[in-house]
């Protein structure tokens, strides 16, 4: 518990004026989720005695099997990261010129296209759900464009059905960044069977993870059989490659982990919705902060719990807030300010950019994501919960503390 002020009432208990911090420990974001760690260490064994550790060895397939059954697809393609995913998907779809994609998301995907020699086009999202606005990216296609490359930030689905009638209409390629969206669904349907192709991120602070990781789903036949070469260099057979590729491959160890972090999905949704509800309510009466919701009608995997905070209302902004967080060592995090069209090398190709994309900016300034996951109690939530509500009655202090901090 975090009490609100000393007992001698002259000085608030808060550490950003003078007090301990309540946690000695920080608390991330990202902890990772982890299964049974015996589970893990009986692969660990067996991929020892057979000595197999990478290349498309019996627990890579294994992973790419289970997670293709939880979709719903045809094939998954298991890689080392989302972002060579990404980049994998970009070089076999031939995509050129220009792809539409938010701002508002990791920068990772605007930098696999950057990489690949194609423009990012940054797009407005939409205010209620923060993913692209398909009338805003029906006005930003252009001759140069080739594809839109929606994501589906934090898990809520973006408008599939608008985005993908839109690139059938303009003969434009749609796939999906479903890095946060695994075991989420849209229209009853699990996320990952959409567009040309969507990829997943299995990375340490990803819902389900395999440390580093990441795949691609698809039902499309010749799609997959290209990228399963394209991630192993090209090769056709042993001493032949067909086309130019590059080491994207997913190690046994990874799978290996992402296998029994798979197997511990059930415990792990549970515990992230207990978080999600435990905030909600420990916050709801603060004036000017709030959680984002997800439908109920649909499957969802609660991994971030994302406050946004309105500074009309709250007595504090957000980053005053984050500060005061941070001095607990609560480290909330500002995903995804400040966008990536604020970011190198984005910021000084497209100094202007952030005049079409108000909504990116006014969402960037607002949110922050605070810590979930199977290591965050329902106590470490109420003292949370307890610090933000302390900090709204010392706003004027702290304000003032943070505004001197600024100007020094
Ligand atoms: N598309 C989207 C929409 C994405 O969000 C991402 C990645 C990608 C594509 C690309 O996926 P990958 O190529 O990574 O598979 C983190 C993750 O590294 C990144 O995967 C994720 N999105 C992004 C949203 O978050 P950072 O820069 O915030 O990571 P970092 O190192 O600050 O870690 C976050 C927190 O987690 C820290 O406070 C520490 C804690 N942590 C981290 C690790 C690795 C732990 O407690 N234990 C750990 O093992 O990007």
């Amino acid at each position: 518990m975090v009490a609100a002020k000393s007992t001698t009432t002259e000085r608030p208990a808060l550490a950003i004026l003078g007090g301990k911090p309540a946690f000695a420990e920080p608390l991330h974001v990202g902890r990772p989720n982890v299964g049974n760690y015996g589970a893990f260490q009986e692969r660990v064994a067996d991929m020892w005695d057979r000595r197999w550790l990478t290349n498309a060895g019996r627990y890579v397939e294994e992973f790419e099997q289970r997670v293709a059954a939880l979709i719903g697809v045809k094939h998954c393609v298991a890689t080392c990261n989302a972002t060579a995913a990404i980049e994998i998907v970009v070089h076999a779809l031939g995509l050129k010129g220009e792809v539409i994609l938010p701002s508002f998301t990791f920068v990772a995907a605007a930098n696999a296209l950057q990489w690949q020699g194609v423009t990012p086009t940054f797009c407005d999202i939409e205010a209620d759900n923060f993913n692209l606005d398909p009338e805003r990216v029906a006005s930003m296609i252009t001759p140069r464009t080739t594809a839109i490359f929606p994501a589906h930030i934090f898990g809520r689905p973006a408008d599939i059905e608008a985005l993908t009638r839109l690139a059938a209409d303009r003969g434009l390629t749609v796939f999906f960044d479903a890095a946060h969206a695994l075991g989420c669904s849209y229209q009853g349907e699990m996320i990952g069977r959409f567009g040309r192709a969507e990829i997943l991120s299995f990375h340490a602070t990803k819902f389900i993870n395999s440390m580093e990781g990441g795949a691609v789903v698809t039902n499309d036949d010749d799609l997959a059989h290209r990228l399963r070469l394209m991630k192993n260099f090209g090769f056709t057979s042993y001493d032949r490659t067909d086309e130019i590729g590059i080491n994207g491959k997913m190690t046994e160890v990874c799978a290996a982990m992402g296998l029994t972090s798979f197997e511990a999905m059930p415990e792990i949704v549970e515990i992230n919705r207990r978080n999600w509800g435990a905030y909600r309510d420990g916050l709801k009466k603060l004036p000017g902060i709030s959680l984002i919701e997800y439908s109920t009608a649909e499957q969802h995997n609660y991994h971030y719990v994302i406050v946004e905070v309105d500074s009309q209302q709250a007595p504090l902004n957000r980053d005053e807030l984050l500060l005061t967080l941070h001095r607990e060592n609560v480290l909330a995090r500002r995903y995804f300010w400040p966008g990536c069209h604020r970011m190198a090398p984005y910021a000084s190709l497209y100094p202007n950019a952030g005049s079409c994309l108000p909504q990116t900016e006014r969402v960037a300034g607002r949110v922050l994501a605070l810590p979930t996951g199977q290591t965050i109690t329902l106590e470490i939530i109420e003292t949370i919960c307890e610090i933000i509500s302390a900090a709204f009655s010392y706003a004027g202090r702290i304000r003032s503390l943070s505004l001197t901090q600024a100007q020094s």
